[in-house]
């Protein structure tokens, strides 16, 4: 099996066993999940996804961002071990992805709408609109030293791992 198609095979997502949808950007895996949503007539959707079961993982921490401008753009890291679920409860932001191989992007426009992000991803956040809130669920506790804030660095950890 050659490197890059054993680190495709052995990627977290091929082992999910949910309702998660998987796109595949040539060699790059995108993995969103759709959250179970109900809907009470005249009385809005409530949204739902359970750890290890919705997401591959177990979550520690919950964070989220609100209160930014149009055009805020965040992010400019990766991390070395931290998976996380991003979504966006309310409005609308674009996430650009980048494994150090190629980029692709997704957009948070959808409540029900959850992106999986594995560790070696770079990420950055742009708001496409005012006051767009981005939720967060992370399977470890914060540890500023799991961050690559460098994109050189992380394009050498990311090449040294094949
Ligand atoms: C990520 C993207 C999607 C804490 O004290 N505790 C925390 O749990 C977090 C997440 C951050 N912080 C502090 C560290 C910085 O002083 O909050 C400040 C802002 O953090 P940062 O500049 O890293 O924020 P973003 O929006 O660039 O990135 C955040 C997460 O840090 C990051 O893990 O993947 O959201």
């Amino acid at each position: 099996m050659d490197p890059a198609h054993k680190r495709r095979h052995n990627h977290p997502a091929r082992h999910l066993r949910v309702c998660g949808k998987v796109r595949k950007a040539s060699t790059m895996i995108i993995q969103t999940i759709h959250m179970k949503s109900v809907t009470a007539e005249g009385q809005g959707t409530l949204s739902v996804f359970e750890a290890s079961r919705d997401v591959p993982f177990d979550i520690k921490r919950i964070y989220y961002i609100h209160g930014a401008p149009q055009g805020t753009q965040r992010g400019g890291h990766a991390h070395k071990a931290l998976r996380q679920v991003l979504w966006c409860p309310y409005g609308s932001i674009l996430i650009r992805l980048d494994d150090g191989h190629e980029k692709s992007e997704v957009l948070l426009d959808d409540p029900a709408k959850g992106l999986i992000v594995e560790h070696n991803i770079w990420r950055e956040m742009i708001w496409q609109q005012e006051n767009s809130v981005l939720c967060v669920a992370a399977d470890s506790y914060y540890e500023a030293a799991d961050y690559i804030r460098d994109y050189d660095e992380f394009l050498k950890t990311v090449q040294a791992k094949g």
